[in-house]
């Protein structure tokens, strides 16, 4: 099991960045070989963010990561889109129950502290669990980053709108629970926040604007054999009749 050498020995909590971003110049880096531009700012409201695909966000996400990275999806469109993009043991797809990946995510960074943990959540599963933004902006997991996938939807189920179609605002309500928090204005941005979350730690929610794409892929249905591969995945199983 490699753990998330990034973490280890960085004191310095993400509240910081605002103050260290303002103190950097103009200037060019690159992510994974992508160029993106460093002084883009920390912090962006609803209005500026663009409507983007959540597959191929998704994509995106999984081509940043840099070492064994959890990654938790949500039920439905989200788990969808992260089995698409590529199975890695270290991905988790819950099945079944709304609301459930950031608290799974939540545990899996406590349990592993120096493993980068990312939950990517629907905004009509979160708003089902808005509790665990609370607990975790308490608790302040420095490894763990969540990804709130806002489509306005409840879209796996027919499309009925949520509480963000209309006046609710997930990235204010997570600021409301004490948690660093932005919109993503568009890719380049998602790769700096990303980057920014794996330098500087979290915990922190992104949200991004998506559109209504269906998910693109069907993630296996079989829970024990998601939960056997997740363990794998992080170096806790013990292994079953079927490793011998
Ligand atoms: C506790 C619970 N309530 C209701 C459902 C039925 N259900 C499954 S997925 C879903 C919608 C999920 O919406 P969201 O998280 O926004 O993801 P999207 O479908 O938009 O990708 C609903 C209502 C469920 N599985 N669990």
């Amino acid at each position: 099991m490699s753990g998330c050498p990034a973490f280890a020995g960085h004191d310095k909590l993400y509240r910081d960045m605002p103050a260290m971003m303002a103190g950097l110049a103009e200037r060019s880096d690159t992510v994974q070989g992508r160029a993106v531009n460093q002084s883009a700012p920390v912090t962006v409201e609803k209005a500026s963010a663009r409507v983007l695909n959540r597959a191929a966000l998704t994509r995106r996400l999984v081509e940043i990561l840099k070492h064994d990275e959890a990654v938790v999806a949500g039920i439905g469109n989200t788990n969808f889109d992260l089995w698409a993009a590529g199975h890695r043991k270290q991905n988790f797809y819950m099945l079944g129950s709304m609301g459930l990946a950031c608290p799974i995510a939540l545990g899996v960074a406590l349990a592993q502290p120096k493993r980068g943990v990312i939950a990517l959540e629907g905004d009509g599963s979160i708003l089902m669990a808005l509790g665990c933004l609370t607990t975790i902006a308490n608790v302040r997991p420095r490894n763990l980053t969540i990804v709130i996938m806002d489509n306005g939807l409840y879209q796996i189920t027919g499309k009925q709108t949520t509480a963000t179609h209309g006046v609710s605002d997930i990235v204010a309500i997570a600021r409301g629970a004490g948690l660093e928090a932005s919109w993503i204005a568009d890719e380049t941005h998602f790769d700096v926040l990303i980057d920014r979350s794996f330098e500087h730690g979290g915990p922190v929610l992104y949200a991004a604007r998506i559109d209504d794409e269906p998910g693109v892929g069907k993630t296996v249905r079989d829970p024990a054999l998601i939960r056997q591969s997740f363990m794998k995945g992080l170096g806790t199983s013990r292994g079953g009749d079927l490793d011998r």
